[in-house]
């Protein structure tokens, strides 16, 4: 039987059938999930799991199908990739002008955890004002919409565009995910206050969760503070730097563009066609992954 896991808490899901169309309490069969990699929790909202139900309401997995896109960081604590979502049509970076105050690294980061789903920049709390330096992602191309929810301007615009497909909203804590989700979908979710000491979130959702209404489909996830990029192949990362493509063309087939004599994108930074910024960001995340411990060591026994 197919599931679609809805919820997941410590290793306990809550699967939809997509057979008979009941939730089902599910566990990993055996307590291992056979992957090609290893990951920090290996099911996420929104993987279809493959199972089967040994009562009424209980079910156990087997495997999961192969994602079409997901949204992964790099879990410091534990040295792994942890998938937050998956098989999201559209990945929603929802952020905020001033509480908390807009970070562009942090967007940065959150354009590059996401893979094989369109990007939209929501910038949440426009009654507070605009996201500081968003017209820069905005001439790159990356679509953005400005919306409050206190104010209600720019939530049929939202709605519209979020119609129709699986979103995943994803963003530092505090700026107003779940309070958004619950304005378009009546949905009562819990949110939380800004902490006024540190002017940011409290972490209020603490477990991805996937909400459906008519034609809206959100995972809320739980806001971080900090996000680190998923370990894997480097090349990848240029991927959210489109720019780097589009304004330049680097004539070293699978360059890194880290700075190597003859490489097109630092001399596109002196000429101003690439931001500065966005290029130091590129190198530092291209270099914290290169830092992490390959694998191979890490999970080898001593
Ligand atoms: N001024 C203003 N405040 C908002 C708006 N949207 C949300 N808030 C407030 O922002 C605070 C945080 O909202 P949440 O929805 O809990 O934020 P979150 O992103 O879900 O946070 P985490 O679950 O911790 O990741 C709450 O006090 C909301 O009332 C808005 O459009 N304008
Ligand atoms: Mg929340
Ligand atoms: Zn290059």
């Amino acid at each position: 039987m197919r599931f679609q896991i809805r919820r997941a808490i410590n290793n306990i899901y809550s699967a939809l059938s997509l057979s008979d169309g009941k939730l089902y309490t599910a566990r990993i069969k055996g307590k291992v999930l056979r992957t090609d990699e290893a990951e920090y929790n290996p099911v996420a909202v929104g993987d279809i799991a493959i199972g089967e139900p040994y009562s009424s309401d209980e079910a156990l997995i087997s495997s999961i199908e192969p994602r079409h896109s997901s949204f992964r960081r790099w879990n410091v604590k534990k040295e792994m990739n942890q998938t937050i979502a998956a098989n999201q049509d559209m990945t929603v970076i929802v952020a905020s002008p001033l509480s908390p105050p807009f970070r562009p690294r942090f967007l940065d980061r959150a354009i590059a955890c996401s893979s094989g789903a369109d990007i939209l920049i929501v910038m949440n709390k426009a009654d507070q004002g605009e996201c500081p330096g968003i017209g820069l992602y905005q001439s790159i191309g990356f679509r953005t919409v400005s919306v409050s929810s206190e104010t209600g301007e720019g939530i049929e615009e939202l709605r519209q565009i979020l119609t129709g497909r699986t979103s995943a909203f994803v963003g530092q804590s505090g700026v107003g995910k779940s309070t958004l989700i619950n304005t378009l979908l009546g949905t009562e979710l819990r949110t939380g206050e800004i902490s006024e000491k540190y002017n940011r979130g409290r972490h209020t959702t603490n477990h991805a969760l996937f909400i459906e209404k008519e034609d809206l489909r959100i995972i809320d996830t739980p806001g971080v503070r900090e996000i680190e990029v998923p370990f894997e192949d480097r090349s990848l990362l240029v991927d959210a730097f489109p720019e780097f493509q589009l304004r330049t063309h680097c004539r070293f087939d699978g360059c890194l563009h880290d700075g190597d004599a003859g490489c097109a994108v630092p001399e596109a930074v002196d000429m101003g066609l690439i931001d500065e910024d966005r290029y130091e960001s590129y190198l530092r995340i291209l270099h914290a992954i290169g830092d992490r411990k390959p694998q191979y060591l890490r999970t080898r026994r001593k």
